[in-house]
């Protein structure tokens, strides 16, 4: 039998707290091979964790893209998504409030009331614009992923003590991973 080997790389996601993940990502200025590469590398990163969605500077690339699938069901088809440089063109009055998980902050949880649905234009693979809008999981996933984009992450939306008690979690975490 003859084996195959797919080309990616699984990249190291950050763990909050980190400098990188509070900057306002760049815009990306051209949609080159190496982008193609990262997104690919992305993606199975995500799917790997697993996630439904992962931020450019998550793995340390301050850049404005990010990649998701929000199709959960065991057996159905997947539907990965890369989106560079996205806006948001509208978004809904009506609100809904999720429990939301970061890959960068494993394992804390914590409801954030967000637009239900959002309309964004953002450039794919191809290099051309595209528009869509989205709702339920994926409004909820492309509004987080965004607010990575511009350095903000769903802790942002707690209140202080919540906020800090997270945090220290979390720098618990990265002491105890860095002593091995
Ligand atoms: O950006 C990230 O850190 C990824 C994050 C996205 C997200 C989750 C929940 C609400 C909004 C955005 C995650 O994917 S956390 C993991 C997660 O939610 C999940 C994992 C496996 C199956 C289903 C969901
Ligand atoms: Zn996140």
């Amino acid at each position: 039998m003859i084996a195959y080997l797919i080309a990616m790389t699984l990249r190291s996601i950050l763990i909050h707290p980190d400098p990188r993940l509070k900057k306002v990502c760049a815009p990306v200025t051209s949609v080159s091979p190496e982008i193609g590469a990262l997104a690919e590398d992305m993606l199975q990163t995500m799917y790997e964790a697993p996630g439904v969605g992962l931020a450019a500077p998550q793995v340390g690339v301050l850049q404005r893209l990010f990649v998701m699938d929000c199709v959960k069901e065991d057996g159905a088809t997947p539907k990965p998504m890369v989106l560079i440089n996205p806006e948001i063109l509208w978004t809904s009055d009506e609100t809904n409030t999720y429990e939301e998980g970061c890959l960068s902050i494993p394992d804390q949880y914590a409801d954030v009331t967000r637009p239900s649905q959002v309309r964004m234009r953002w450039l794919g693979l191809d290099g051309k614009a595209h528009e869509d809008q989205f709702d339920e999981l994926w409004a909820t996933c492309a509004q987080h992923e965004l607010d990575h984009l511009n350095g903000k992450l769903f802790i942002d939306y707690l209140g202080t003590m919540k906020r800090q008690v997270i945090t220290r979690r979390m720098e618990k975490l990265k002491r105890e991973r860095a002593r091995g």
